[in-house]
This record gives structure tokens, sequence and C-alpha cells, in this order.
């Protein structure tokens, strides 16, 4: 099984079981933690997007007509494949997103995953009999697939964000076109690679690059797209759903501000290690990294002594070189500005700075997006490290007197993506995972989501699932077949 190379899709689209060279401009495509360019990616022009869609319409009157299990075969053969090339998969992701190496392995190990997960799935699409309010009838409630998907997806976790998408619609029986993220392509484009190895036909896996304005628009808006699977920011996420021209279904997983609480029944040290594993993992570039933690006013000063001194502990390196690192370069220069300016906007407003504050010193931080994990303390709600998703290494603290204070600021957002929670009295737990306007509440650990189990936000974190069960039903259509057999009647 031959290794894919970036030199061999740098410039190429994947459109209809090939790797084509784009025939539009280019865009180059930087290693964040090094400033240098690792290849070039194709901007998809609008004859090449009908192409795709051309190919990917096609391609679903044969995918989805063929058995469950054959869909299933596929996808468990593309699971193995992902797997048996994780260093190098790893490595390409690493070189365009910054992440270590090691994060980048267990990203694409999870992918692998997805693909198992969505290949058991695949044989399990249940329809109901429902009862009729007549003898002589028989009601079927069936799911077909949607047809041709749009997936359009963000650049900090360019493995695990494309697959959860993928692995659904091809497990539904759908064709799917991936739009990744500009500055994370090439993971997209080595799955697209494997995806031909396992002998998915055709046309039912394209990847086309560029522009999400240019090209994800062209997606939203063309009418052989049958869906928009988007992850991304709410804010682009609110432009897809008003500038679909006609009716399209829409899954939209997008930004948090997720809140921690730690109460005084609280086990600090598990707290401690919780919150700095989810403040700062991947950089805080996750859309369930904590953003603002409330803690009880009597272990305040001792969770923030903890924090900090965990904070400070973690290692920084350039993903490559230090595989083990437990944080790499950020994606690239806007999330960083945005701490930055989230974090003065903190000071200006009051906060005390307890861990970090700027980048990391030495040569090897010289090129990269590099910032030492940050906690400030003492935040107040309108600063916007608590109000905002800052998307970064940055985390904001405060004393809370009553959990139902806790649980109201934690509220206090227009996000309702995750939710953390760290308390031991039985009490405090449930009224605060009965509180908490989310979609995902994890108590006493910060692992929000499993493949098992859905996955989506409310309010302005979106519409829809991944994960689990759900997260394939997102791909259907109900039909209601209502035959009169007469039986009965
Ligand atoms: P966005 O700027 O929203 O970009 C996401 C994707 O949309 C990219 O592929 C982008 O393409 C494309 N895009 C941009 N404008 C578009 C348009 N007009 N029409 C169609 N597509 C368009 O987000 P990001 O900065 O990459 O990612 C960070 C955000 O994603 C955060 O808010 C984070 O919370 C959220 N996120 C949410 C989740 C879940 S599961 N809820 C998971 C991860 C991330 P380009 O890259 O070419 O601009």
């Amino acid at each position: 099984m031959p290794a894919v190379k970036l030199s061999q899709i740098s410039g190429k689209l994947f459109i209809g079981g090939q790797f084509v060279e784009g025939r539009g401009g280019r865009i180059d495509v930087i290693n964040p933690a090094r400033g240098e360019m690792i290849g070039q990616i194709a901007a998809t022009t609008a004859e090449e997007v009908d192409a795709a869609v051309e190919s990917a319409r096609a391609a679903f009157r044969v995918w989805s007509r063929v058995p469950a299990k054959v869909r299933a075969n596929a996808l468990h053969a593309l699971g193995e494949l992902i797997a048996a090339d994780v260093l190098n998969m790893a490595q390409i992701m690493t070189s365009e997103q910054g992440k270590p190496l090691n994060e980048a392995k267990g990203e694409i190990l999870k992918l692998a995953e997805a693909c198992h997960f969505y290949g058991e799935e695949a044989v399990r699409v249940f329809g109901e009999i429902v009862p009729n309010d007549q003898n002589g009838y028989q009601s079927q409630v069936v799911r077909e697939p949607i047809g041709v998907v749009g997936a359009i997806t963000p650049w900090n976790y360019p493995a695990e964000l494309v697959g959860w998408k993928l692995c659904a619609s091809l497990a539904a029986g759908c064709s799917i076109i991936i739009k990744p993220a500009e500055l994370t392509p090439f993971t997209a484009l080595a799955i697209a690679e494997k995806v031909s190895e396992a002998g998915i036909p055709a046309g039912v896996v394209n990847v086309l690059t560029g522009k999400g304005s240019i090209v994800g628009q062209a997606l939203v808006e063309h009418s052989g797209v049958d869906k928009i699977a988007f992850t991304g920011s709410s804010a682009v996420g609110l432009h897809i759903q008003r500038s679909c021209p006609s009716v399209k279904r829409l899954s939209l997983e997008l930004g948090g501000n997720c809140p921690m609480i730690v109460t005084k029944s609280a086990d600090i040290d598990a707290a401690v290690k919780g919150a700095t594993r989810r403040s700062f993992r991947n950089m805080g570039q996750i859309c369930i990294a904590i953003n603002r933690i409330y803690v009880a006013r009597p272990i305040y000063e001792t969770f923030l002594d903890g924090f900090a001194k965990a904070a400070d502990a973690l290692t920084i390196g350039d993903g490559l070189d230090n595989p083990a690192a437990d944080l790499g370069s950020m994606a690239s220069r806007d999330p960083l500005a945005k701490t930055r300016d989230h974090l003065d906007d903190a000071l200006v407003k009051g906060a005390r700075l307890v861990a970090g504050g700027n980048a990391p010193q030495g040569p090897e931080f010289e090129k990269g997006f590099f910032f030492r994990p940050t906690i400030v303390a003492d935040c107040t709600q309108d600063m916007k490290v608590m109000s905002e998703e800052t998307f970064g290494p940055l985390v904001g603290v405060a004393p809370f007197d009553s959990l139902e204070e806790a649980a109201s600021r934690a509220n206090d957002t227009p996000y309702g993506l995750a939710s953390y929670v760290y308390a031991r009295d039985l009490e405090e737990i449930y009224q605060l995972s009965a509180e908490l306007d989310y979609g995902n509440v994890a108590i006493n650990n910060v692992d929000a989501g499993i493949m098992n189990a859905p996955y989506g936000g409310r309010k302005q974190s979106g519409i829809g699932y991944e994960h689990g069960r759900e997260g394939l039903l997102e791909y259907f259509n109900f039909k209601h077949v209502r035959l009169f057999h007469g039986v009965g009647a």
C-alpha cells in the first residue's frame, strides 16, 4: 500500500474518483510552526464545482442502491487503510495544522474508529411499521439517503471533522463533496486517496479545495447539492443558512463559549487536571474548549494555584520535531491575534494574569504562531474572554458564591455547545446537569464527545448532531408509505 505524499496531492482536486490537476489559481499552504510553504492547493473553478456535483449525482444513484453490507465493508476497509498509514497521514496533518505529531496520530486513529463505527451502523438502519387509524392499512416509515452532501469543514480537527460527515454519508448511501479549510486541505486529500483504495466507487467521494467564500458558497448555492453539513464559526453558519437560495437540509456544528463549574465539593486535583487538558489542548482551538471557569469561593485560590502550575508545566514545541509535546503551534496568525486581543481586553478591565501571557522564548518559536497557555483570574462577565469564543490558549476564571449564580452565569451566553462540572455532591451534580443549557454536559471529566453518543450544540452553537445513531440519521429522509392491503378492513 503506497503512502500518500504531499507532493502528489499538491494542486490536485479529487473528482470522479481521480486526482485531477486544478485548473484555477493556486493558494499557498503554510506549516504554521515554521512559517514555511509546504504545498499549494488549487482554487476550484465554477466548472470544476459543476463537474464534482455531476459526478456525485451520478454516483449517488449507484451507491444508494448497493446493499448496506457492501457500504459497511467499504467503510471497514477504509478504516483499516487509514489506520495502516497513520504516521504518514499524521505528518501531513501536523505540517499543515501545527499540532504535535502524537496528537495528530490520535486524531487519524479516531477517524479510523469513525469508519468502523459507521460501518457497523450501516447495516442497522431500520424502518418502522406504525399503527393506523383504520384496519386494512399498513404504514411503513422507511429511511432514504438524502442525496449529494456538501461537507464544509474547519482547520482545527482536519481529519475527524471531515470523517464524521464522510462516514455517516457513506453509511447512509449518500455521495459527498468535501470542501476542507483552506489552511488544512491536505489531510482531506489524503483521506480521498484512501477512499479509492478502499474500493468506494468513483464519484461517491469528491474533494474540492479553495476559498470558503467561493467554493464553499458555490456548494451552498448549487441546486445539485441536497444537504450542507457544515462545521465552523457561528457567523459563517448563519451566513450559510441565510444565503441558501433554495430549501436545503442543513446541519450546522458551530462555535462555543464553554463554561466549567468547580463546586466546593469537587476533587480539586481532578478539576485542575481536567481544566488544563480541556482549556489548552490543541492550543485551545477546539469548539468544546473551556473558555471560562467558575470556582466556588472557598476553593478559588487553591484551584488557581494548582491550575497555574499545571499550565506552566505544559511543554510546547514544533509538532514534527517534538511529537510528544503537549502543545504545538497555533494554526495561523488570526487565532493568535484574537487570543492576544482577548487577553489585553481582560487585563485592561482588571483581570489578574496568573499563567502565561506571552509567546515562549527560543529560536524554535521565532517563525511560528506560538503562545503560552494563559490564565486570567478575577474575571467579570463583560470581558471578551468570558463572553466570546477565544479559540486560543486563554481561559478566564472567576469565583462564585452560590450554585444558582454559577449556573446562571454559565448559561449567560448565546452559545450552547458543551459545559463541564466538577463536583462530588450528588445534589449539586443533579442540579447543574439539569440546569445547564448545553448539548453536552461532562461531569467530573472533560471528554464531552464519544463516538457512540450524539454530539451537537444548541442556540447559536448549531442545529443537528454528529456521532452516534443520531449523527447517521442526519443523512436520511423519512418516507411514509401508507399501504392499503385490505386484510381485516
Ligand atoms: P469558519 O471560518 O467558519 O470556516 C469553516 C469552513 O467554512 C472553512 O472550510 C471555510 O473555508 C468555509 N467557509 C468560509 N466562508 C464560507 C462561505 N461563505 N460559504 C461556505 N463556506 C465558507 O471557521 P474556522 O475558523 O475554520 O473554524 C473555527 C470555528 O469552527 C470555531 O468557531 C469553532 O468553534 C468552530 N468549530 C465547531 C465545531 C463543532 S463540532 N461545533 C468543531 C470545530 C470547530 P476557508 O477555510 O477557505 O475560509
